[in-house]
This record gives C-alpha cells, sequence and structure tokens, in this order.
C-alpha cells in the first residue's frame, strides 16, 4: 500500500505539473511610485513603506509616517573625543527630511508598521536572511512588494564611519551607500524596482547579481506589508472520502478511485471536468477547484 501510495501521489504531482498553467519565469507588479528626492533625502525607507502601503490600500503620507510612527535618534557626536550615537535598529539616525542624516533597519520600519496597520486585516512581516528567491516566490508571485534593503544604484558597499552605540556599548559599522527601495519585480536578468532616488525610478531593473550584492551587504533585511488572504469559500463541498470536509484529500481519493474503484468507492458524479467520462483528469480537476474554486467550478 505505502509503494501505491507513493507512486499515486508522485502521479498526480506529474499530472498537475504536466497541465497546470506555467507563465514564463518572471513578474512586475504594477505598484505607484514615490520620489524622495526633493522633500525626503534621506526619507527612503519611509517612502518605500508608503509605496508599499498604499499598495495594499492604507492610505498614508510619508510626513505622517515619518511624524507619527518612525522612531528617530540624534546624528552620531563626539563624547571625549569618542564618536557615539545609537543604533539603526533601534532608530532612524537623523531625519529623513534632510541630507545629513545615516538611516534605519528593517525592525525599525517593522516597529513602527506595527503601531498603526490593522493586523487584523494586513500582515506585517520582518524577513532577515532569506534568498532573494525566497521572497520572489512567496511574495512577488502574490503580487506583494518587498521592502528590501540595499545599496544606492546597487554599488559596492563599504564601511563609511563606525560609533560607539550609547545604548549597547558596542562599535557599530554603518555599511553605505545604504538604501531602501520597494522590489516589485524579477525575470531571469533582472530585479525590478520602484526606487524612490533615482529620476527615472519606477520599475528600474537592476541586474540579479549587483542586487545580490547589496542585498547581502546589508544583511538581507526585507519587511512586507500584505493583506491577510480570506478563507476560500467552496460552492459546492466535494466530500469523497467521508471525512465531511473538503480539501485536497479528496483529490486524491478520487485518483485512487480511478486505480482502484473497489477499494475507494465514490457515490457522486465525479466527472468534474465534463468530459463525458471519469478519468485521472477529473481528480486533477478537483485540485484545480481546490486552489482555485472560482476559476474551476464544480457542479452539485
Ligand atoms: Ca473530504
Ligand atoms: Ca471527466
Amino acid at each position: 500500500m505505502k509503494k501505491t501510495t507513493a507512486f499515486i501521489l508522485t502521479a498526480i504531482l506529474f499530472l498537475s505539473i504536466l497541465t497546470f498553467p506555467v507563465s514564463a519565469a518572471g513578474k512586475k507588479i504594477s505598484c505607484n511610485y514615490i520620489s524622495q528626492v526633493n522633500s525626503y533625502p534621506t526619507g527612503c525607507e519611509s517612502v518605500t513603506t508608503v509605496m508599499a502601503l498604499r499598495h495594499v490600500g492604507i492610505d498614508i503620507s510619508v510626513n505622517s509616517f515619518i511624524d507619527n510612527y518612525l522612531a528617530k535618534a540624534p546624528n552620531p557626536y563626539y563624547q571625549n573625543g569618542v564618536l557615539v550615537g545609537y543604533h539603526p535598529d533601534k532608530y532612524f539616525i537623523g531625519s529623513p527630511y534632510n541630507s545629513y542624516s545615516y538611516g534605519c533597519y528593517s525592525s525599525v520600519i517593522y516597529n513602527a508598521l506595527i503601531k498603526f496597520v490593522d493586523q487584523t486585516e494586513y500582515s506585517v512581516e520582518k524577513h532577515n536572511g532569506v534568498s532573494l528567491q525566497y521572497l520572489c516566490e512567496n511574495y512577488i508571485d502574490k503580487d506583494c512588494p518587498v521592502i528590501l534593503w540595499a545599496t544606492m544604484s546597487m554599488r559596492n558597499a563599504w564601511v563609511n564611519v563606525s560609533w560607539i552605540d550609547l545604548e549597547t556599548g558596542n562599535n557599530f559599522n554603518w555599511i553605505a551607500p545604504e538604501h531602501c527601495l520597494l522590489l516589485v519585480g524579477y525575470d531571469d536578468n533582472y530585479y525590478y524596482f520602484n526606487d524612490p532616488l533615482v529620476s527615472d525610478g519606477w520599475q528600474k531593473a537592476y541586474s540579479r547579481s549587483s542586487v545580490e550584492k547589496a542585498y547581502n551587504a546589508l544583511g538581507q533585511q526585507s519587511v512586507v506589508v500584505k493583506r491577510k488572504e480570506k478563507p476560500k469559500v467552496y460552492p459546492v463541498i466535494v466530500d469523497l472520502n467521508g471525512d465531511e470536509i473538503f480539501d485536497d484529500q479528496d483529490a486524491i481519493y478520487l485518483l485512487f478511485n480511478f486505480y482502484f474503484p473497489d477499494k475507494y468507492p465514490v457515490e457522486r458524479n465525479c466527472d468534474f471536468d465534463n468530459s463525458g467520462s471519469i478519468t485521472d483528469q477529473d481528480a486533477i480537476y478537483l485540485l484545480y477547484y481546490y486552489y482555485f474554486p472560482d476559476k474551476y467550478p464544480v457542479s452539485e
């Protein structure tokens, strides 16, 4: 039985791959663009975050985000000949409204967001150390742009200043030229960003290798705001295995039925794809229905 199960599972996966609608590699999300130039010289994190918020329908101005929610601390300064300051994991260093400031890391943006984003409707997610591929598969492919830390124009990173963290006493190295921008797409050669810093910043393309380098240099930081998925509604409950719920197991049960009808009987009409006969394709169709009930309807 175990072998049979494995065979059937392999078969259903294989058939899914063969028949599933596959799109070409790549994706671009159309997302309104906001420039940081002029008003927010060092406000890349806040401007990028507001682009992400507006994309999911949360209307807020950049000024309101900065003034009301962003934790800010003064620029580093000398104390007894030692440069001291705060950590960009906890505060924006300086002011996003002027050019003589630094910036902040993902936890500051995350903490700002959870102050006001309604978490019954949205989820705010912070990632450290995941691959760009992970972000593309889990967010970009699902129309959710990603607030991403990298460098200006994906230039090479370097440590341009160090200070002593006033709160921990540890040395901190500022990695320049720090930048935050909105990942909106990818294909085989490029990642695409709404880059708030450049004049042609809407869906700006940067080579995959340059983005990977810059993203790694800033510690692989990202934040996502996404609308929570509403539970799927199945107009018709197709319970074939008798557990009174409809899920992907019923599609697998139907495949069992196709191979071993005596052992896995079904009582209802299972010609889900309306082909006139019951074949393994009906099991595949039922799996489609499970994932996309609106697109692949079944009748009572
Ligand atoms: Ca069931
Ligand atoms: Ca059929």
